[in-house]
């Protein structure tokens, strides 16, 4: 019986504070997964599990992640507390929480002091979608194979909505 080929080691950490998040942070892994960027999904929280965090942050670099996708809610202190501690770009992802609707989020991750910058995406499913783009697109440079699964995303993106620009015919029409 032959063993099965090795998974390539992760290019992109996906984390999140809570379980709770992956409803949102599921469209930054199925984004990647679409694109063929391999990746890793965990959740590391900066509250709740503060050493992970730490931990996580130390190894990144060393382990090959070439970009960190932090998702969080509330208090929204992961993104910032992961570019403190590590060279590797973190991307963040504002999760819709109930009570503010996400502007807690927002704004947590988003107003960094200068010197240690977290690249903030929108609220929400789209900002997840959106991190995962941006990831591709700095791997892309140097790995052919994502440059084109993004150049073949974005022109199937195109003609679906060339194809329906009728806003009155259903989709599949
Ligand atoms: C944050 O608190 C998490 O990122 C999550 O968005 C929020 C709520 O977490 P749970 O109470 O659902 O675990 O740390």
């Amino acid at each position: 019986m032959s063993t099965p080929p090795a998974s390539p080691a992760p290019m992109v950490g996906v984390v999140m504070g809570s379980r709770s998040d992956w409803e949102t942070m599921q469209h930054a892994a199925q984004k990647l997964e679409a694109l063929g960027v391999p990746f890793e999904v965990r959740v590391v929280s900066a509250h709740r599990t503060p050493d992970v965090l730490f931990d996580y942050a130390a190894t990144a670099q060393a382990r090959g992640l070439r970009a960190i996708i932090a998702g969080a809610g509330g208090a929204a202190h992961l993104p910032g507390m992961l570019a403190a501690k590590t060279a590797v770009p973190v991307l963040g992802v504002p999760v819709q929480s109930k009570a503010l609707n996400g502007m807690d989020s927002l704004l947590s991750i988003v107003q960094m002091p200068a010197g240690i910058p977290v690249a903030t995406f929108a609220i929400g499913n789209a900002g997840a979608a959106n991190a995962a783009l941006f990831a591709a697109a700095m791997l892309a440079a140097d790995h052919a194979d994502v440059a084109g699964a993004l150049d073949a995303f974005r022109r199937r993106q195109a003609e679906q909505v060339a194809g329906n620009d009728d806003p009155r015919i259903p989709v599949g029409n």
